[in-house]
């Protein structure tokens, strides 16, 4: 355990990426299993270093708990567990005969379905899921109109997958660490982050988080256990299977959640991470929305599979596909998730069904490489907030009078944290350079004072207000 334990020590230069101001945050698991790495012996809870882990795999232990597998045809004692023998020369199939079948709870008319199963959530939390999921669909208009008009440089709504967003926020506990594409600002959303801090990243004032050095919905929030969004597609699927084994090693009641495209699944981090998970057993719950398009390639040109589920069973994890659309099913979906993944200590997979409504980003028209009538039929008859507010309009839990109060006041809070994110200061040139290096090398002196001698050259190409 000691060696193990200076391993892992050794290489916490590993830690999370966060950009806030909060790098010590005693509720970050994280970090205080770095600064205490006898947690790892400590822990009574979890067993992680079992010796006898290693001998068999799920499939191997099915087989043996058959009973007596001796028959005719006789049985080869692998390593990784028995296998039968066959005279057939069979080829697997490529897929079943039957798709995987898509949880959902809700029909489209926001109806309980026959025989429907979900957990019952209390009247405050329905409220909050909707009123968040609505925050989401005014944030999104209005920072998309903010880029239009060039205030901002870029945008990318959650259109169309903001159940995904609000729903599998609300299941989580705070503790659970977010490791996020780019697409689920909700879950910051539903965990405090407020529309000014929202703002301030947008617009990459000295009050952001990431000190102006990323685009804008790079969110990051150290206080909000939201690890900062990086562009490069699945990165941070390897990253939260880290995060979780060190969870488990410390024997902490908390998992980490990461967030992915149908896109991300055709990286390679996706499938070392799945395999890392399952065979480490490390509590991580992989969210995949699958919506259809990576920009503008469609799932049909990305894989061949079953769409994503049928992976996680390959790999030897339990996975369920889930109307993404459905805030009820996603909910009842990822708190059982969050169960398994703590109590079992087990990675999950959620395969969440839905559709990018929008454009891919603001760099994008979609029009060009799809019908205008799909994206039509999706934002209309399948909008996952509408449907969410039928069932809680038919509980008598909101009315139109609650909306029009709701969307209004959001809509004013959030131009008033546009104009204070858009007045305030830049961060100063310097720090653009900082944070990398402990000792910066000598080209990074040289680029900063390239940069300051171009805009001394050149005044007329900055805004008068810099931060030289
Ligand atoms: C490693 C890498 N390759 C390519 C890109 C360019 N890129 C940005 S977003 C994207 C599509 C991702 O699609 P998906 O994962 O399905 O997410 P979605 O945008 O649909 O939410 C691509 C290819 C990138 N950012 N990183
Ligand atoms: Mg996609």
């Amino acid at each position: 355990m000691a060696s193990l334990g200076a391993v892992i020590n050794h290489h916490s230069c590993w830690v999370p990426h966060f950009t806030d101001h909060h790098p010590q945050s005693p509720s970050n698991p994280i970090h205080h299993f770095l600064r205490n790495p006898d947690a790892i012996s400590s822990s009574n809870n979890t067993t992680p270093f079992a010796s006898n882990r290693f001998n068999y795999t799920e499939a191997g232990r099915r087989l043996d708990s058959i009973g007596d597998t001796t028959d005719d045809t006789g049985v080869l004692n692998f390593p990784g567990g028995k296998v039968k023998f066959t005279p057939e020369m069979e080829f697997v199939s490529p897929s079943s005969t039957e798709r995987i079948r898509c949880y959902r709870v809700l029909d489209d008319n926001g109806q309980p379905i026959t025989n429907h199963n979900f957990v019952q959530i209390s009247e405050e939390v329905a409220v909050k899921m909707y009123s968040d999921m609505a925050t989401l669909q005014v944030m999104d208009t209005i920072f998309y109109e903010a880029q239009r008009q060039g205030r901002i440089s870029f945008y990318l709504t959650t259109i169309g997958e903001e159940a995904i967003n609000i729903a599998s926020a609300a299941a989580l506990h705070f503790d659970d660490l977010i490791f996020p594409q780019y697409r689920e600002p909700g879950v910051l959303l539903w965990r405090g982050f407020t529309l000014q801090e929202f703002a301030n990243q947008c617009f990459g004032n000295e009050a952001d988080y990431g000190k102006g050095r990323q685009m804008p919905i790079h969110y990051g929030s150290n206080k909000h256990n939201y690890i900062t969004v990086s562009s490069t597609i699945a990165t941070q699927l390897p990253h939260a299977v880290g995060a979780a084994y060190a969870l488990k090693m410390d024997g902490r009641d908390a998992c980490t959640v990461t967030y992915f495209g149908d896109g991300g699944t055709s990286e390679g981090d996706f499938h070392a991470a799945l395999n890392f998970a399952a065979v480490m057993e490390a509590p991580v719950i992989f969210i995949c929305r699958n919506n259809g398009w990576a920009i503008s390639t469609p799932v049909s040109d990305q894989f061949r599979s079953d769409g994503i589920a049928v992976r996680g069973q390959a790999y030897g994890v339990h996975s369920i596909r889930v109307d993404g659309n459905d805030a009820l099913a996603m909910f009842s979906a990822v708190e059982a998730a969050r169960r398994i993944a703590i109590n079992e200590q087990k990675p999950i997979l959620i395969e969440a069904l839905t559709y990018r409504a929008g454009h891919h980003s603001t760099s994008d028209d979609s029009t060009k490489y799809r019908p205008a009538e799909e994206i039509e039929w999706w934002r209309i008859e399948q909008d996952p907030v509408s449907r969410f507010r039928k069932w809680i309009e038919a509980n008598g839990w909101w009315s139109d009078e609650a909306e029009y109060k709701h969307r209004t006041t959001i809509r004013k809070q959030l131009l008033d944290a546009i104009q204070v994110a858009e007045k305030s200061k830049k961060p100063p040139i310097a720090e653009m350079f900082a944070d990398v290096y402990d000792v910066p090398p000598s080209n990074l002196f040289e680029q900063e004072r390239s940069l300051r001698e171009t805009i001394q050259r050149h005044p007329q190409d900055f805004p008068p207000d810099f931060p030289f």
